[in-house]
């Protein structure tokens, strides 16, 4: 779960494209973050004094400034997780096996019934449709369940601190010391992912000050409380300001034709459904793709995999968070919540040769046989490893921890 946050953070941070968090809520570990504690440390306190004339010159003010630091402490396991080296990207079948899982999707649809008023009043003020915005709302805390814990001003000062991409934290710094100045929230509530993303919709301090707002009327713009209501306008509103198309599509699944030039896929190209439809594109029940506007085609896993056609509403879901994966996950999720079918296309077998449902069974064989693989969802996660290596390890077998079809047939039927 870290490993494949880091990277879609990591990613739109570089890009500097960031909006908000980046899918806090996807991981197969669903336990939430161990508590982190501070630890003392001279150098950070040195740094914060050092940076005290700088936010006061920014324009926070002496108050607010020793308010936010009185109880704020150096993170040494901020510093480890952004240090860890070990990130990589998940494929586009794995982030769809957590983003737009059966549970995410049943959550998902008691959540969108549950505030269906309040989407109802958002939608129409923001054009944003309700399953949209909870699917961003899933994706990116699991509907409010995992908004992150972590002491903000915390967080970015031993980030900004530490000085690899300094300077971004310290802007992001400054913009939370901006919210406390605002008195939206205070420094016990003023909390969120160690990388800095707040509250349901997981916002980084300065997209909050561009794009929160306070939807219920009680003065205060609060994304961390259990009440949703300000998260999800603020997320609506985010998405309305980047040019979100109301009753448009982000994009369709599709099926291309024999033959296909693997090189026009990408968002680099863009062309009209019409055009797909002339080299032989069709939806996934062989009919034309209708107009939606200008359009691309995805291949996330190569022309084995499924393929999709997407529009202007895509590139708007990538403001909030650049990475495909982010996007089509809560593309997906959406159509999933409006009622639509999963992914109908498949998905090729993984560089060992295993297809999903091979993974799904070596996982129900291991939890047969003891080995708890914390659930059955075909991602091989850390607890899939772990479970494979002490069976490796209790079965006299070289331990790898790693997956494969002859392990898969040893542990029989
Ligand atoms: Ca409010």
């Amino acid at each position: 779960m870290q490993a494949t946050r880091r990277a879609v953070m990591l990613g739109l941070l570089a890009a500097g494209l960031a909006g908000c968090g980046g899918g806090f809520g996807i991981g197969p570990g669903a336990a939430p973050e161990p508590a982190m504690r501070a630890v003392p440390n001279p150098a950070w306190n040195a740094w914060v004094a050092g940076f005290r004339p700088r936010a006061l010159g920014a324009g926070i003010d002496p108050g607010t400034f020793d308010r936010a630091f009185r109880s704020a402490g150096f993170l040494p396991d901020v510093i480890e997780r952004d240090r860890n080296q070990t990130e990589f990207t998940r494929t586009t079948e794995d982030y769809l096996s957590i983003a737009a899982s059966e549970e995410r999707v049943s959550l998902g649809r008691a959540a969108l019934a549950r505030h269906a008023g309040v989407l109802s009043q958002i939608e129409s003020r923001y054009g944003v449709e309700a399953e949209v915005v909870t699917a961003v709302w899933g994706v990116e805390s699991r509907y409010g369940e995992r908004r992150g814990d972590v002491p903000i001003v915390s967080a970015l000062s031993t980030l900004a601190f530490e000085g690899r991409r300094g300077a971004f934290f310290e802007s992001q710094l400054i913009a939370a010391l901006k919210i406390l100045q605002s008195g939206d929230t205070d420094p016990a509530h003023l909390t969120g992912s160690w990388a800095g993303a707040m509250g349901h919709t997981q916002f980084i301090p300065t997209s909050y000050l561009a794009y929160a707002v306070d939807f219920n009327g009680d003065g205060r713009r609060d994304i961390w409380s259990d009440d949703p209501t300000d998260a999800l306008a603020s997320a609506a509103a985010y998405l309305s300001r980047s040019g979100w198309r109301r009753g448009q599509p982000w994009g369709v699944e599709v099926q291309l034709p024999a033959g296909f030039n693997s090189g026009l896929a990408g968002r680099g190209t863009t062309r009209s459904p019409a055009a797909w439809t002339a080299m032989g594109v069709r939806d996934m029940d062989g009919r034309a793709v209708p107009d939606h506007g200008a359009a691309s085609i995805l291949i996330p896993m190569g022309l084995a995999g499924p393929a999709f056609m997407v529009f202007r509403n895509f590139t708007v879901i990538t403001r909030y968070n650049n990475a495909e994966n982010y996007v089509i996950g809560v593309g997906h999720l959406s159509d999933r919540l409006r009622g639509g079918p999963p992914i109908r296309g498949r998905f090729p077998p993984d560089a060992r040769g295993m297809t999903k449902a091979d993974r799904q069974e070596l996982q129900r064989r291991l939890t047969s046989a003891g080995y708890d693989t914390g659930g059955t969802d075909g991602v091989v996660g850390s607890k899939t490893e772990a479970a494979i290596s002490a069976y490796e390890a209790a079965n006299g077998l070289p331990v790898t921890g790693q997956p494969s079809i002859p392990l898969l047939r040893r542990l029989g039927g």
